[in-house]
């Protein structure tokens, strides 16, 4: 469990009022300028791949790229995908490291997510993979156009909705994977790309598990 060791009193992070859930927000973790010059960076040097998943047993390209970094040992499976890691970039690394010393828990991984336009997305998951652990700590990291993200309480179907605005730190802890889904919906109102870049931990003891969750 690591949301022990995760600084809730973080300055600049508020927390959000969902109920049984630990999630917290900055809007302004990067500068405008650093979110912009970062984005650019990962478009031209990550490898990006559109992958195909198997969702109930048929094949189908996810609505977005991505590209998978961390620790050797950090293969990370879910709906039938496995991803060997790719080695951490320096700029990813360096904000790893930050997230490490200022959320004071760990983070070995990263998955970036490019949503090319508004018509990518992520339908409604959970980040619970075993892999990740119990009460795993994601730290979400917001860069280009700001797009709605949403939450749904699984008990009572109840959603609630924000603005992941450029250069925005989101923090999802403690139950909020067993009582959340998130994702991120498709908008025809929105032309510009988006990175996101959630970074996890991975333990070594745990990433021979296969993971059971679905999403696209
Ligand atoms: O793009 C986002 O903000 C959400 C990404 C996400 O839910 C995930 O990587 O599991």
């Amino acid at each position: 469990m690591q949301s022990d060791l995760f600084h809730t009193s973080t300055p600049g992070l508020q927390a959000l009022p969902l109920k049984d859930a630990q999630v917290s927000y900055q809007p302004d973790w990067l500068s405008e300028q650093a979110a912009s010059t970062l984005i650019t960076q990962l478009q031209q040097s990550l490898p990006w791949r559109q992958d195909t998943i198997k969702l109930y047993g048929k094949s189908v390209s996810i609505p977005r790229l991505q590209s998978w970094h961390g620790a050797p040992h950090c293969e990370y499976t879910y709906s039938g995908l496995r991803m060997k890691p790719h080695p951490m970039p320096e700029a990813l690394g360096a904000l790893q490291q930050r997230l490490t010393d200022e959320l004071g828990a760990p983070f070995n991984c990263v998955l970036a997510n490019w949503y090319r336009d508004g018509q990518d997305g992520m339908g409604l998951h959970a980040d619970d993979e075993p892999e990740l652990g119990e009460e795993p700590v994601i730290a979400s990291v917001s860069l280009g156009a700001e797009r709605k993200f949403s939450f749904k309480h699984l008990p009572t179907g109840e959603r609630t909705d924000i603005q992941l605005e450029n250069g925005s730190l989101l923090v999802m802890a403690g139950q909020t994977q067993r009582f959340y889904h998130h994702g991120l919906s498709k908008t025809r109102k929105i032309i510009d790309g988006r990175i996101n870049l959630t970074f996890r931990y991975i333990s070594p003891d745990l990433c021979k598990y296969t993971s059971l969750s679905n999403h696209n």
